[in-house]
């Protein structure tokens, strides 16, 4: 029956097992390297993540576009000075350059701007990558690929599809569809430019376009799979471009094609706009137009996670009742340690081990580092909270099973939803 764990050991179990388990991360920002300058990284990026460009501007006097005339080491300096030598550094964006700088082998209690930039300056990038990636114990990460955004598209365009880059399997692609879906009142001009034949209206030939635009993408990218990124507002079905777009192509793509479809809903985009990326809000949606996503289109599959904390135990419960879907992660303002333990705990209980439980959402490669490192410490404290209760009962546990479990929660599950092989 394989090794027994016995309660005095089993936090050390747990503990050990969540660490060693190598992780899919089901939705970063980051790119392969050979990308070029689409991957973001080193002591800079980290300081001036857009988390902490919010955090700053709520306590510094400037006005918001004067910090955006700053060059990049001004603004690392100002929020460096303003966030963590004015202020104590304990915001979960703050700790999370430190906890990357301690598992880096960095002094954190020097407080070396300097020094962590030169750090940083020095390492070759392939092999930092491979670095940061054995440190955060990563498997693959899933990136966000925008066929909408030129210097992304041209990487796609003129070195993946010719062969001059051959892609890095660590780094997945996932075909990101917002402009497609939230501005179709202007994007039919850009897929018309670019040789399919769309109308505004949406007539029965620009299905057939838009279809073809997708097929060319999942060929171009081979997609984990198609994303957007929905506001609070969304509705489904509704009379909109939008709607009609999921409906008559995304949807019928997706099934053929096997590439799951994935909202991603709950922002309220640029609620204040002199912030930029920094600017956007939450919301709450009304999660009817999952739900009927995933009763009328049971063939299709959903990996759906949704931002607002109010939204989170309709979506455990409605995973419940459909088996495509998939809900996944503690996205951006959730991903926070007291909203993930919430979050963990209620979809433990809801859902057993039939989620995924984290994605790490980093924009720069070194965050991986800390967004794991906080993400595995909750799991691991929350599963064995769950465990013991479950030896309370006189259920007996083996390390064996543990496994199992946590490989599923931390990669397993996205895979065999996904019904592919990594
Ligand atoms: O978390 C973030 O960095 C956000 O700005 C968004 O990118 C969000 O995660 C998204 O995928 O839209
Ligand atoms: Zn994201």
């Amino acid at each position: 029956m394989g090794e027994q764990v016995k309660i005095d050991n089993l936090a050390a179990v747990v503990n050990e097992i969540v660490q060693d388990t190598q992780i899919t991360d089901v939705h970063t920002h980051l790119y392969d390297p050979q990308f070029g300058d689409l991957l973001l990284w080193g002591f800079e990026e980290l300081v001036t993540y857009h988390y902490l460009i919010a955090e700053t501007m709520r306590v510094v006097e400037l006005p918001y576009e004067k910090y955006w005339q700053l060059s990049k080491t001004e603004q690392a300096k100002l929020i460096w000075e303003t966030l963590f030598l004015q202020n104590s550094p304990y915001s979960e964006a703050c700790r999370g350059v430190l906890t990357t700088l301690k598992r880096l082998g960095l002094d954190v209690a020097a407080r070396d701007f300097e020094g962590y930039r030169k750090f940083f300056a020095t390492q070759e990038l392939d092999e930092y990558v491979k670095h940061v990636f054995d440190i955060a114990n990563l498997k693959c990460v899933v990136m966000t690929n925008d066929p909408f955004d030129d210097q992304e598209r041209k990487v796609w365009l003129e070195q993946v599809v010719p062969g001059k880059i051959v892609p890095d399997p660590s780094f997945r692609a996932a075909l990101r569809l917002d402009i497609l879906l939230n501005s179709w009142e202007s994007t039919w001009q850009l897929l018309k430019e670019w040789g399919y034949e769309v109308t505004v209206e949406l007539d029965d030939i620009s299905i057939k376009e838009v279809q073809r635009f997708l097929k060319d993408w999942i060929e171009i990218m081979d997609p984990v799979y198609m994303a957007v990124s929905l506001p609070y507002d969304f509705r489904f079905p509704e009379a909109s471009s939008r709607s009609k777009l999921i409906e008559a192509c995304i949807l019928p793509v997706s099934l053929e094609t096997d590439v799951p479809f994935a909202p991603m809903v709950g922002v309220r985009r640029r609620i204040n706009p002199a912030l930029q990326d920094a600017g956007d809000g939450v919301g709450k949606m009304d999660i009817g137009a999952i739900e009927y996503l995933c009763a009328n289109f049971p063939k299709n599959k959903f990996l759906v996670t949704l931002l607002s904390r109010e939204n989170q135990h309709e979506l455990a419960v409605l995973a419940r009742k459909f088996r495509n879907l998939m809900p996944f992660g503690c996205w951006w303002f959730l991903n926070n340690p007291s909203l993930i333990d919430e979050i963990t705990r209620m979809r433990f209980e809801l859902l057993g081990t039939s989620t995924i439980l984290q994605h790490s959402d980093a924009r720069i490669l070194d965050q991986l580092i800390y967004k794991w490192d906080h993400s595995r410490r909750l799991i691991s404290e929350t599963l064995v909270d769950k465990y013991s209760d479950l030896m309370d009962t006189g259920w007996v546990l083996t390390k064996m099973e543990i496994r199992r479990d946590v490989e599923k929660l931390m990669g397993e599950n996205l895979w065999d939803f996904l019904e592919r092989k990594l």
